[in-house]
This record gives C-alpha cells, structure tokens and sequence, in this order.
C-alpha cells in the first residue's frame, strides 16, 4: 500500500513538472537529457576560446557576460535560401538567473529583420544554468529566407529578458559596454557581421542595381468625414456608418484569429483630427490601468502605430475599456524606452462605451472606442491632403494573463515586434469615402502572401519587445 501511494505520487509530481517545463524553458532539474544531448552539452563548455575566432572581441553586456569572439559559416557571402551558422563565444562573468535569451537579428537595413531567438546552446543549457567562469560556445543555425533581399545584411545580437516580455511585454536587454567603434548599435545590439546576401531571384553575376523586392501590407482608404464626429462612444456618425472596416485581424504571425477575439475598426480623417473608431468583441472587458500613459498593454487594449513614410520618428496610441489611454512619440525603433517616449501628449479626445461591466465577473459583450487624435500633435501644421500615406497598424490585445500570440491581433502580421512598421498596412487619405468600388477604395487587407510571413520561431518576438520595450 505504502509502495503504491508513493509510486503515484511520484507520478502526479512528474505530471506536473512537465507540463510546467512542456511550455516555459527547459530546467535542468526536470528534463532528463540523452547521453548525446550531455555530450553536446560538455562540448559546448570549454576552459577558454579556440585560437581560430574570425573576430577576437572583449564585448561586455553588463557585469554578467563578456563576448569574446565568433565563427561565422560563410563569412562574407551568402545567397537567398540558404543559411549561416554563427558560433558565440561567451564567458560568464556573472550568472544571470531568470528567463534570459540571446536574439540574434538578420537584418537587411530598412528592408527586413528575422529574428533569432534563442536559450543557449540549442537550448539544451539555458543562459540562467551557465555558471560564473564557464567559456560557453553557442551555436545557432539561421535560415536565410528564399525572399531575403539583395542587401548588405547586418547580423547583430543582444541578450533579452524573454520572461519580462512574455509576461508583460517589457523590453529588457543587457546593456553593452564597451563595443568596439561602430559596433553598438541602438536597442542594445551588437553589430558582428555584415555579409553579401544576394537577393532571391538575382540573376547569375549580379546586377547591382536590381531593386530588392518590398514587403507590402495591406493598405486601407481612411474615408473622409464630413459632417462634425462627435467622441461620444457611438459609432452613429455618417462617416462610420457608410465606411467599411480595415478587415479581419490575424495573429502577429499570420495565423487566423479566434473569434473571440474579434475586432472591427474603422479610421476616418477631416481637417482637424484623424479619427479611430473600433468595435471590440469581449467576454470579459478587463483592464486595471486606469491612468493614462500606464502598462495599457497588460490588459485589454486596442493599439495604433503611425509613420510618415520616409520618416524614423512614429506614433504609439493605446485605448482601453476602462477609458484609460496611453501616448508615445518615439524618435526611432522603440527609442528612447517607452516611459520617455510616453511623455508626449497627443491631445486626444476619446470615449469609450462598455457593453458590460469592466474589470467585474460577469459576461460582457464587448466595447467600443471612438477617438480624434489633432493632426497638430502629429507633427502637423495644418491637415494632410487627401492622398497622403502613412504607414501603420492596429492591434488588439485580449486580457488573458499571458501575452501569447492567440490572445494578440494585428491588421497587418509583422511577426510579433508591434513597434516594427516596414511591411506593416498604408493608410492612405481618401478624398471622400472608402466604399469598395469608389475610386478610392483600398485593397482589402488579404491573406499573407506565401514567403512573407515571419516564422514564429521559438521566442520569436523580438526584443522586442516592443514595449517598453518592447512593450507593445
Ligand atoms: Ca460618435
Ligand atoms: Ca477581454
Ligand atoms: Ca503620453
């Protein structure tokens, strides 16, 4: 009897570590490693660096780690399609407990960026195991995607907090002292490499002036309001009830969306305002951040990115259920951190109606945002001409505790970097209203076309964090 309580017991522990590690990172404690995995492992430890580093380096990330060089397999070509095998060469400093991972991002600049994200050493020995002394070599394979670009691709990596973005969407990364000149780049990477990657389709030899293909999203005819809109939470304005939405939301990765998590949001634009007008299924309408320029982004949320096209500089606006908002003016790729860039006042106007209770137990319909937000916060003397583009997308975020990639919606899929803009959705003025079959009418936000989608890697998202870094 005394066996068999035990043996069951035993049992319903094990259950429960692994459904505990089945979706966060692997700890050593729980995972039972093969004798190839221990011996990759071993191989992966060393007393010090080869002899044979393409680049000898002495890159500190804070007080915890020291990169002290890297092999790259090619080093200064590679084509579209193929792939590159880049060796890190770490000395731990000090051990950094937590949910920590090295990002590596492929980035054709101003084109495309792929991240790759990973725990160290194909995961098999996290960064938070590695202990003070140890030299790790971490090995990471990167597809190049077949319709990578023709470009002077950039490899730079960092180091990140995926558990403070994957819980609340902080951007967390090791800072880098001392880079060599040229080699610290904004949000925390380091610049390694920069390797020849010739393009999908170019011809044999090259033609050097062969335009690299651009990422298009879909693009929405924000309709011209013409009689006054009224920020009262009802969407009963001509202009709302003659337009047609930007269409259905997917996941950041291009997956279909629930439809629980439905969202319907309409722009329209007049000479003082661009308007936001968004209808949000919910069965639970849920946010605690009541104050403005507050982590909006932990709970309910509907989100706008805005850029001029051609410009670094854009616009981050968030509404929520329980009325709060939250404004952010950065000056470039979630520079400077979120706190700073939320001290821009946007002068928004905006209401919001609940068909619920919020943030109370009980089944909710869902809410709806009606918003202006002055072209003069935008950086606008006087409005925008009809025509005029801006890049942009949406997002809804569903209050579910976690921030996985089923309980976020985007207009126009990115991938997971909420911030990232290049390939997101145009906006364009209409000179009117946005009615399919107007001369104006957009293209209807379509399916992602085949190749473009960024594959949802494990721990994909980049540092993203987006948010506060990567906060949203
Ligand atoms: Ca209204
Ligand atoms: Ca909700
Ligand atoms: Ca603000």
């Amino acid at each position: 009897m005394r066996t068999l309580r035990t043996l069951v017991l035993s049992i319903a522990t094990l259950a429960v570590a692994l459904s505990v590690t089945g979706c966060k990172r692997p700890s050593a404690q729980a995972i039972v490693l093969t004798k190839d995995q221990e011996q990759q492992i071993a191989a992966s430890v060393l007393t010090a660096p080869p002899a044979d580093l393409d680049q000898k380096l002495e890159v500190k990330f804070e007080d915890k780690l020291t990169l002290l060089g890297y092999k790259l397999e090619p080093k200064d070509k590679a084509a579209a399609g193929g792939s590159l095998t880049l060796s890190l060469f770490w000395r731990v400093d000090q051990p950094l407990p937590g949910d920590w991972k090295i990002f590596v991002h492929m980035e054709a600049p101003g084109l495309k960026r792929q991240p790759f994200d990973h725990y160290g050493v194909g995961g098999l020995y996290p960064l938070a195991q590695w202990k003070k002394g140890e030299i790790i070599k971490d090995t990471v394979t990167m597809e190049i995607p077949a319709d990578w670009p023709k470009s002077n691709t950039q490899l730079l990596i960092g180091v990140f907090d995926w558990g403070a973005w994957n819980k609340a969407q902080q951007n967390r990364r090791l800072k880098i002292g001392n880079a060599p000149a040229g080699a610290a780049q904004s949000e925390d990477r380091l610049l390694l490499a920069t390797i020849d990657i010739g393009g999908a389709g170019a011809p044999a030899g090259g033609a050097g002036n062969a335009q690299p293909p651009q990422q298009k999203g879909p693009t929405y005819a924000v309709a011209q309001a013409t009689d006054k809109i009224t920020v009262d939470g009802k969407l009963d304005e001509a202009v709302w009830t003659s337009s047609h939405s930007v269409g259905a939301f997917k996941q950041p990765n291009g997956g279909a969306a629930a439809e629980t998590m439905a969202a319907d949001v309409k722009l329209a634009w007049d000479s003082e305002n661009l308007y936001l007008g968004a209808t949000i299924k919910d069965d639970d309408a849920r946010n605690t951040h009541t104050k403005n320029d507050d982590t909006t982004w932990e709970g309910d949320v509907v989100e706008l990115f805005l850029q001029v096209p051609g410009k670094e500089d854009y616009y981050e606006l968030q509404w929520t259920p329980a009325g709060s908002t939250f404004d952010a003016h950065f000056t470039g790729h979630r520079a400077p951190a979120w706190e700073e860039a939320a001290k821009f006042q946007s002068n928004m106007t905006s209401k919001v109606v609940v068909d619920g209770d919020v943030n109370a137990d009980g089944a909710d319909k869902g809410w709806v945002v009606e918003a202006a937000i002055p072209w003069k916060s935008l950086g606008f003397d006087k409005a925008p001409e009809a025509g005029a583009k801006f890049l942009a997308n949406l997002y809804r975020i569903d209050d579910k505790g976690t921030h996985d990639f089923q309980h976020m919606v985007t207009w126009a899929p990115v991938g997971g970097d909420f911030h990232q803009l290049n390939g997101a959705g145009t906006l364009v003025l209409a000179n009117g209203a946005n009615n399919p079959g107007d001369a104006a009418a957009p293209t209807r936000p379509a399916v992602l076309p085949t190749g473009r989608a960024m594959p949802l890697l494990p721990g994909a998202v980049q540092a993203l964090p987006a948010a506060p870094a990567a906060k949203p």
